[in-house]
C-alpha cells in the first residue's frame, strides 16, 4: 500500500515510527512567523502560572493550561491535516481533545520524574494506545535547556512500571518542530540547566473520544467560546455524536440552540392525552 502523505508530510512513516520507537520528531512544523505570532498571543492573552509537578518543586516550570478558553490564536492547529492524520494514525479516527498547555521551563527547573500519561485511566495493560501527545518547540529544545527525556521502546514494556534508573534519551529539536508520541511512553521535562534561556513549548494531547479527558472541555471552554468555533473544532472539544446524544440530537445542535429536550419528543408526548 503506498504511504498517506499530506500536505508534504509522509504520515506512514511517522505513525510507524511512533508504533515501534513510541515517538517521532516532525521537522518544521510550524514556520518561525507562525512560532512568533503564536508567541506573542500566548504572551499577550494568556496567564501562565507557577506548577510544581511531577518531581519538581522549584517554582521554574511556568505553565498554563485550558489554552482554548483563552485565546483563538491557537484553534487551526487543532485542525491542522497533518496534525490529525498523525494522531488518527495512532489512536484512530475517533479523537477528541485531551490537554493544551503551554510548558515554559525556566533556568534552574530540575528534571521531571519518568512518567506515562496515559497512567490516569485505570485500564489494564497491554491496551490499544488511546493517547497521543504532540509538543511544539517555541524555543529551540536542547540537552542544557531541558529538552524532553524519555525511553525509546518503553511504550511496550507492559510487564513493569516506570523505573527511574534507566537510560533517558533527550529529545533537542529546533524551534518550529514538533515531538509525538504515544501515551504510554515514558518521558519527563528535562532539567535546564543553562544560563538564562528558557524552554517554551505548546503541548497537544489528544485521546479516544469515548474516555473522559483529563481537561473535560466541554466544561473548561465557555459555550458562547465554543459556539463560535469551527464545527470540527467543537466536535474535537467533544460535542461528537456518541451514543444517544442529546436526547437524539447532535450536541452541536444543542450547542448552537441550549434546547436539550428534543422537540420531537415533546410531540410524543400527545400520546399522554
Ligand atoms: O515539557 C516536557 O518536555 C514534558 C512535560 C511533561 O511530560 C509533563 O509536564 O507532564
Amino acid at each position: 500500500m503506498e504511504d498517506l502523505v499530506v500536505a508534504g508530510l509522509n504520515i506512514t512513516a511517522h505513525v510507524t515510527e511512533i508504533q515501534e520507537r513510541g515517538y517521532t520528531v516532525v521537522e518544521d512544523f510550524l514556520l518561525t512567523e507562525e512560532v512568533e505570532r503564536i508567541r506573542h498571543a500566548f504572551n499577550t492573552e494568556v496567564p501562565i502560572t507557577e506548577m510544581r509537578a511531577i518531581g519538581t518543586d522549584t517554582g521554574k516550570t511556568w505553565r498554563a493550561h485550558n489554552l482554548l478558553a483563552k485565546t483563538r490564536a491557537v484553534d487551526h492547529l487543532f485542525l491542522d491535516q497533518r496534525l490529525r492524520a498523525l494522531i488518527e494514525g495512532v489512536i484512530g479516527k475517533r479523537t477528541q481533545i485531551n490537554v493544551t498547555t503551554l510548558f515554559n521551563i525556566l533556568p534552574g527547573e530540575t528534571e521531571q520524574l519518568l512518567h506515562q500519561d496515559d497512567g490516569l485511566w485505570p485500564i489494564p495493560r497491554p491496551h490499544p494506545p488511546f493517547l497521543c501527545n504532540a509538543l511544539i518547540a517555541f524555543d529551540d529544545f536542547d540537552v542544557e535547556n531541558g529538552a524532553t527525556q524519555l525511553v525509546p521502546y518503553s511504550h511496550t514494556w507492559h510487564d513493569r512500571p516506570v523505573d527511574q534508573s534507566v537510560q533517558r534519551t533527550q529529545v533537542a529539536m529546533k524551534s518550529g518542530s514538533m515531538l509525538v508520541w504515544e501515551g504510554a511512553l515514558w518521558h519527563g521535562g528535562g532539567a535546564n540547566t543553562s544560563t538564562g534561556r528558557e524552554r517554551m513549548g505548546f503541548f497537544m494531547s489528544h485521546q479516544v473520544n469515548y474516555l473522559r479527558p483529563q481537561e473535560i472541555q466541554l466544561v473548561s471552554v465557555p459555550r458562547e467560546v465554543a459556539r463560535e468555533m469551527p464545527k470540527e473544532l467543537q466536535r474535537q472539544l467533544g460535542y461528537h455524536r456518541f451514543g444517544l446524544g442529546v436526547d437524539g440530537r447532535d450536541p452541536i445542535d444543542v450547542l448552537k440552540d441550549g434546547v436539550v429536550v428534543n422537540p420531537a419528543a415533546k410531540a410524543a408526548a400527545g400520546w399522554r392525552k
